[in-house]
């Protein structure tokens, strides 16, 4: 798999690829450390590291010379094999570090291959799909979990940390990124990070939460209401409800980000709350929670099969409140596998 993985991108005619992000070292080589450096060539994979990750290293990635970086630095091995066309992440290496090689490797042309690893990231194989398929199972469960104990009194963070903790104690190694669990006012935040605000009856209450399984991140949103809906409020969530599921319906290989956008922000403006629905539709998701593609108004992006991808429209109303309703979906030849399976309907506890 990973071998498979470096031929693809040493086509890109790199006689020599420097790597040093931590997703695309383990994208590359399985390595999990997140610190060290890969120097692929035609017949030799490297990986460089420091003492605290020598037996990680040897272990996770079988198939790399492991190289102390006490005897050897990956950027002292260049400056000894001097390249003729380097391979780097132009998105990555600092402005300090690009100097500093510059100055050793003075005749290197230097390709900058970023956009070619995030274009190969953005359609996964099977084993990416299968690790987000049990992100995503966690996801679902923790939901189901945290709905029989939310109640008004309780604070956001408690929610949050009882998300958190049936994720971890199911098997997620940590949260995909900082639990969101926006309530009443706060749910107008669309990244309204739980605070120790009480949930109070009538709140909306929103939670935008994943965890990461080997690596792999998943991402799903949904909105309640503690207590009864005002019809204010119905109307707001069906809305966005509509929106969600005409995307989802929508998605498959073939649509552009744009076109996918469209179809939610369509329907969001026809029922006259297009003003407050101001982030894009969705996005990838991988070793990191936001990838390639992008699914908003600007975005040319085409969908290929094998693609992850967010179905995430919402309405966030000052002084009133938001409502989101995410899934995460597997793009197909005809449509999708949709990954996130609680319910959509609104909740009234
Ligand atoms: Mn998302």
């Amino acid at each position: 798999m990973y071998t498979k993985r470096i031929d693809m991108l040493m086509a890109s005619s790199a006689d020599m690829v420097y790597i040093t992000s931590p997703e695309n070292l383990q994208y590359y080589s399985g390595f999990t450390g997140g610190e060290g450096a890969l120097v692929l060539e035609k017949n030799a994979h490297l990986l460089f590291t420091d003492s605290r990750y020598l037996i990680q290293a040897a272990e996770e990635a079988p198939d790399f010379e492991i190289i102390d970086i006490a005897k050897v630095r990956a950027e002292a091995y260049l400056e000894e094999k001097q390249p003729t066309r380097l391979g780097y992440e132009e998105n990555f290496l600092t402005a300090a570090d690009f100097c500093r090689l510059q100055e050793a490797l003075q005749d290197t042309e230097w390709l900058p291959l970023s956009e070619t690893i995030i274009k190969q990231r953005a359609i996964k194989d099977e084993t990416e799909l299968a690790l987000t398929r049990q992100a995503s199972r966690l996801a679902d469960e923790a939901f189901s979990h945290v709905l029989l104990l939310i109640h008004p009194g309780m604070t956001e963070r408690d929610v949050a940390l009882e998300l958190e903790w049936y994720m971890r104690k199911n098997g997620a190694l940590a949260p995909s990124f900082p639990i969101v669990c926006a309530s009443g006012y706060r749910s107008a935040m669309p990244h309204g990070i739980a605070t120790d605000k009480k949930l109070e009856a009538g709140d909306f209450l929103t939670m935008d939460f994943g965890c990461f399984v080997d690596g792999y991140a998943s991402d799903m949103t949904r909105t309640v209401v503690l207590g009864r809906a005002t019809d204010e409020q119905k109307r707001v969530y069906e809305t966005v409800l509509a929106a969600q599921r005409a995307a989802v319906s929508t998605v498959a290989a073939g649509k552009t980000g744009k076109e996918m956008d469209a179809v939610a922000r369509d329907i969001i403006k026809e029922a006259g709350y297009g003003a407050y629905f101001g982030h894009a539709l969705g996005h990838g998701t991988g070793l990191m929670i936001h990838e390639h593609p992008v699914l908003s108004p600007r975005s040319e992006e085409m969908l290929v099969p094998g693609m992850l991808v967010t179905v995430e429209p919402g309405i966030y109303i000052e002084n009133f409140g938001g409502v989101r309703i995410e899934d995460l979906v597997i793009v197909t030849e005809d449509g999708c596998e949709n990954l996130t399976s609680a319910t959509k309907e609104l909740l009234e506890l």
